[in-house]
């Protein structure tokens, strides 16, 4: 028995049991999709999707497909700490409704303070009524950052005014899985930006439990709605790297998966915005693309129902899935002088001389490549 083998029996067993669970939802996903036009076809298609994203090979998809089925089983809280709320935009808004969003809405969404109907007292009561009644078996997603200094009171929710802390750390406490959605959740954000008033930090520095960071400011529906059907399909947390994020979403560079990559080894490199190479589109380094430091799918997975990604839009990438970005990736559309680039002790600013130099000499891409494989493996070391 391989290791897919033995991944697949336990995967079977997995949704047997969730389908021993009762349904929550009186409809069945396929009656719904069906409902909202999504044929068959398309829901195996998103199902071969997901199983291809998290690098699974296809005998899982129908798998896949039969984990959406018994979705409902899994009951999910999802709070709001100090944030925008674009993660869960990034997930819900869209013209037409995704198998992303539906899949979302089939899932026993117990509590969401910008989705559900409740408000007040009301809302108050459904959360500690789904803490309690799905003590030990709900998932909880947090996005945002949680406000610390001054005990929390940066945050206060609620009728009875509870910190986005102590609410955290509660619900937190009996999850059979938490989830940080987004950076700021992850790794506090820009409400944790320099000089950070409030305090706020990332869901994994208030609670001692595990907690799987899914950044990104926003991160993509893909990469949220993955992690939730790897959990939903397994049951266990995916292989993570350093800052606990799954491999299969984080797992490369931006810049190893760029589709402008070719025009950076060709020392190709739009200048300002508008020229003729930003028309051709090259690549975006000098104007402050941190895709080299970044780890994310966007390319492959990108966003608003795969339609595009910042750099298929014509601006770089500003690395909004690495910690502390909005300190260390700054300013924006500049390159980071102060950072040494690709281990090759020069300065931002001479590498189109040196990738062409390299070119001349006969070095070509490979070595380029290697070098940023070279600092990945430093990082992951
Ligand atoms: Fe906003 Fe989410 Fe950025 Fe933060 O996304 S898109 S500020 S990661 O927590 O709402
Ligand atoms: Fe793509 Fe940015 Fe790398 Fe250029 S620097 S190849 S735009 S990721
Ligand atoms: Fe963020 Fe860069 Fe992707 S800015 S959305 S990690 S391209």
């Amino acid at each position: 028995m391989n290791n897919f083998d033995a991944l697949y029996a336990k995967a079977k067993d997995r949704i047997q049991a969730l389908h021993e669970l009762p349904s929550i939802k009186e409809q069945p996903i396929e009656e719904m999709l069906e409902k909202r036009g999504i044929e068959r076809r398309d829901f195996m298609k998103w199902a071969a999707g997901i199983t291809a994203m998290l690098a699974l090979p296809s005998q899982f998809t129908p798998l896949f497909a039969e984990a959406a089925k018994v979705a409902d089983r899994l009951p999910l809280v999802w709070l709001h700490m100090a944030e925008c709320t674009g993660c869960s935009e990034s997930l819900i808004r869209s013209d037409a409704p995704t198998i992303d969003s539906l899949i979302f809405d089939y899932i026993s969404l117990e509590y969401h303070e910008t989705l559900m109907a409740a408000a007040g007292w009301q809302a108050e009561a459904n959360l500690e009524h789904a803490l309690e009644k799905y003590k030990g078996n709900y998932i909880l997603l947090v996005e945002g950052g949680v406000p610390t200094a001054n005990n929390g009171q940066y945050l206060t929710l609620g009728a009875h005014g509870r910190t986005g802390l102590d609410l955290t750390r509660a619900a937190a406490k009996d999850a059979a899985a938490i989830f940080s959605i987004g950076t700021c959740s992850s790794f506090g954000g820009i409400q944790a930006a320099a000089p950070n008033p409030t305090g706020a930090k990332g869901v994994d520095k208030v609670v001692s439990q595990p907690v799987i960071n899914v950044p990104g400011c926003p991160p993509s529906a893909n990469n949220i709605v993955g992690t939730l059907m790897h959990f939903l399909l397994f049951g266990t947390l995916p292989a993570l790297d350093r800052y606990s994020r799954p491999k299969w979403a984080y797992g490369h560079r931006i810049h190893d998966l760029c589709e402008r990559r070719g025009h950076f080894d060709a020392g190709e490199f739009v200048e300002s915005f508008g020229d003729d190479g930003a028309k051709d589109g090259w690549c975006l380094y000098k104007q402050g693309c941190k895709g080299p430091y970044t780890f994310n799918n966007c390319s492959t997975e990108r966003f608003n129902q795969g339609t595009s990604w910042p750099i298929q839009a014509g601006h770089g990438c500003m690395g909004c899935s690495e910690p502390d970005f909005w300190d260390t990736m700054g300013p924006l559309e500049k390159p980071l002088q102060s950072r040494l680039v690709m281990g090759l002790n020069k300065s931002v600013d001479d590498v189109g001389t040196i990738l062409l130099t390299a070119t001349v000499a006969g070095i070509g891409a490979h070595a380029v490549a290697s070098i940023f494989m070279n600092k990945k493996d430093e990082k992951e070391g």
